[in-house]
This record gives structure tokens, sequence and C-alpha cells, in this order.
């Protein structure tokens, strides 16, 4: 069974949202950050980069980054129609809206409010008027949601100041894996 290593609310709770939506059976590990337990050499010799989310696959490999397990869950499990298989222009836009969201839109917490004024900003015009970041429900929203959810609270941006990205924040919070992930992850303190 996979292993999910997690930090309630975190970076993590993307993959948690992924596993959800596939119908993963996982063993969640807990790893808190308030405890510095990303830190401690047992999680190190996981990601030696002390960062989660991981996940340990059943043949003993991990992954590590959102991104990444975002991936291997979708491709897991094709059911869930998560990852645009055999579109290659979709797929190639899945693939730039996470390296965008993991640099652009997650690396902007180094440089303050500002930062993310303008990353959000970006984020919202290359969105445009569709539901989903590519047109049609993939990795790509769940990554860029939790990043979002996460910081739109810090910002004193007043409501329709990144429509898009509101209504997307929106569409994704109705959905039940996104309720249960924050439900579960809310559970621990
Ligand atoms: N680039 C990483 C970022 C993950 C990340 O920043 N995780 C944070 C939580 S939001 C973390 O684990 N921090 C623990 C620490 O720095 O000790 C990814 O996409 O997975």
């Amino acid at each position: 069974m996979l292993k999910f290593y997690f930090s309630p609310l975190t970076s993590s709770l993307a993959t948690h949202i992924a596993l959800l939506e596939c119908g993963a059976e996982y063993e969640p590990c807990p790893t808190l950050m308030s405890k510095k337990e990303t830190r401690a050499p047992a999680y190190l010799a996981i990601n030696p980069n002390g960062k989660v989310p991981a996940l340990v696959t059943d043949s003993g490999r991990v992954i590590t980054e959102v991104a990444a397990t975002l991936y291997y869950l979708a491709r897991s499990f094709p059911d869930a129609a998560l990852w645009p298989e055999g579109d290659l222009e979709a797929e190639a836009e899945v693939i730039s809206w996470m390296s965008f969201t993991a640099s652009t839109v997650h690396g902007a917490r180094v440089g303050g409010a500002e930062a993310f004024a303008e990353a959000f900003e970006i984020a919202n015009t290359k969105f445009g008027d569709q539901q989903w970041a590519i047109g049609r429900f993939t990795i790509a929203d769940i990554h860029l949601f939790r990043v979002y959810w996460r910081f739109r609270p810090t910002m004193d941006a007043p409501p329709g100041t990144y429509p898009a990205l509101e209504s997307h924040h929106d569409r994704m919070l109705a959905r039940p894996a996104v309720q249960k992930a924050m439900e579960v992850e809310n559970g621990y303190g």
C-alpha cells in the first residue's frame, strides 16, 4: 500500500486531495512541521529535502514534490481522469501549469504580498474564462488550488480582484475529495 507522508494543511494537502479523487488506498504517515518532524533524521532518510509530501510506492520508491506525486497518482488511477492521457498538447499544458504553480506562485511566498499579487494576477490572466486550468479538471487544478487557498488569506485583495481564481477556488471547495481531505487534516489540530 502507498505510504503518504504529510503535514496537515501544507503543500501535501494537494497530494491528499488527489489520493481521495483517485480512491487510492494509502497509509497516512503524519509528519508534523510544527513538531519539526520534517527535519528529523527518520524523515530526512525518506526525503533529504525535509519537505512534504512524499509518497512511498509498493516497490519502495520514494516520490517527492507535489507535481510528481500528483502525476504518479493520476497515471496510476486512470479512471479518475486527472491526466489528459494521449493528448500531447493538453499533457504539456498540465506540466506547464504545475511548473508555474510550483515556481512562480508557490515561490512568491519569499517575496511577500507584492510577489503574490503579481503571481495571482498572472494566474488569473492565464485562466481566462475557463472553469478549469486547461479547460477540463486535471491535477493542475489541484496543485493551483492548494497554493491559492493557502496564500489568499495573507493578501488584502478585495473580492473580485482575481475573479477566475476565486471562482476556481469555490468550484474546488465543492468537490467531495477536497472537503474530505480538509476535514481529515483539520482533525490533526
Ligand atoms: N517544492 C516542494 C515544496 C514543498 C514544501 O514547501 N513543503 C513544505 C510545507 S508547505 C514543507 O514540507 N516544509 C517542511 C520544512 O521546511 O521543514 C513541493 O512541491 O513538494
